[in-house]
């Protein structure tokens, strides 16, 4: 990133049908602006980093920019971290930075009224990229907002920024954009639209396969396979629900991995995981069911207790338990948990361990009776 060079022209050129007009909107919208802060949510997933390293990259192109990302929580996941170290992108903790310093302060994958992207008091960003569903009516101080297009992933939405308007992009913001969007939609196979299909190919060219194939193979540290162990072992399911509590994690997104994790066993259509990261009880839903609404009952769950969101099949909540005692975090487990396999209305009667052993109750009866699967 060099300060030094000229700024780009600030109207970028048109595509062919000028189909795509939110680029000039947006540079309209903040030039001038002297210092760019870029803020990700808390924990921050493939899909916020791509989004950030783009805007990051535009803001440079055109309006001779240096920006931070920065960023709450942990990044925690293998692949989150490599991504990070193979494209030397560097982000700051919101702890170290001055929101009061910067006139240009951008949010991207989350809005206002986001609990796991918390604002600096009394101040709203100037521009606000995201693909969830709206929390709050778009707040009239905000320069340039791009909120609840119905797309997969936030990084579809700055990706066409460039390709619409045939902007270059880096090797190393393409590879960002381009994984944001595989991971947000699961390689294209979940809430993928005909935007993200687009973005994602219209970057293929520009990315680096091979820097992506090993993010997603990242190695992991030997503590993730006890986490797996204590996932499978505590796990029960309720009918065709799954809960496991992981009781202290070293790493938030731990709960969303290992949910993912669990649902994939054949006889489960929701999986929740729970687990204490420093004073934040961390929960995350899965469900098999594209219409599940998630979202909204992650944040039935939590109630006044805490914050969650989520949409679809996918969302996480969090329950602040500092100075709690264990006998109170015990309780919040268990309201969660309740709350939870009500509103799914899984039968609490149909409950057994996930490694129980259905051929412990069969092997017998099939020898008495001859062996039932045998040839007449
Ligand atoms: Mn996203």
């Amino acid at each position: 990133m060099s300060a030094s060079s000229p700024p780009a022209p600030l109207a970028p050129k048109a595509n062919g049908n000028g189909r795509d007009k939110r680029l000039l909107q947006l540079l309209v919208a903040v030039r001038g602006r002297k210092t760019s802060l870029i803020q990700v949510h808390n924990n921050p997933d493939p899909d916020a980093l791509g989004a950030a390293m783009g805007m990051r990259e535009l803001y440079r192109r055109y309006l001779d920019l240096r920006s931070r990302i920065v960023f709450g929580g942990i990044v925690g996941r293998a692949e989150n971290r490599t991504m990070l170290r193979l494209l030397q992108l560097e982000i700051v903790p919101a702890s170290k930075v001055d929101f009061g310093c910067c006139d240009l302060h951008t949010l991207v994958d989350a809005q206002p009224g986001f609990g796991h992207a918390p604002l600096p008091e009394g101040r709203y960003p100037d521009v606000v990229i995201d693909h969830h569903p709206m929390r709050e009516s778009r707040p009239q101080s905000v320069a340039y907002w791009d909120v609840a297009r119905p797309v997969g992933a936030t990084s579809t939405l700055v990706a066409l920024l460039f390709l619409r308007n045939h902007v270059p992009i880096p090797g190393d913001v393409a590879t960002a954009l381009m994984y944001g969007i595989k991971s947000d939609t699961h390689d294209l196979s979940e809430h993928a639209t005909d935007e993200d299909r687009e973005a994602y190919h219209g970057l293929f060219p520009f990315a680096d396969t091979a820097t992506i194939a090993q993010i997603q193979n990242a190695r992991v540290p030997q503590s993730y396979f006890a986490m797996f162990s204590r996932a499978i072992e505590n796990a029960q399911v309720y009918d065709f629900a799954c809960v496991a509590h992981l009781g202290r994690i070293d790493n938030p997104d731990m709960v969303a991995e290992m949910a993912d994790f669990l649902l994939r066993c054949e006889d489960l259509r929701w999986t929740m995981v729970t687990g204490l990261y420093e004073q934040t009880l961390h929960f995350s839903l899965r469900s098999t069911d594209r219409n599940a609404r998630a979202g909204s009952l992650a944040r039935r769950v939590v109630g006044v207790m805490g914050s969650a969101g989520g949409h679809g099949q996918m969302a996480g909540g969090q329950v602040p338990l500092s100075d709690a005692d264990k006998r109170t975090r015990d309780r919040v487990v268990k309201a969660v948990t309740d709350r939870f396999l009500s509103d799914v209305k899984a039968k609490r009667s149909l409950r057994r361990s996930l490694l129980a052993d259905p051929m412990d109750e069969t092997d017998t009866k099939e020898f008495d009776a001859g062996g039932p699967g045998g040839p007449p």
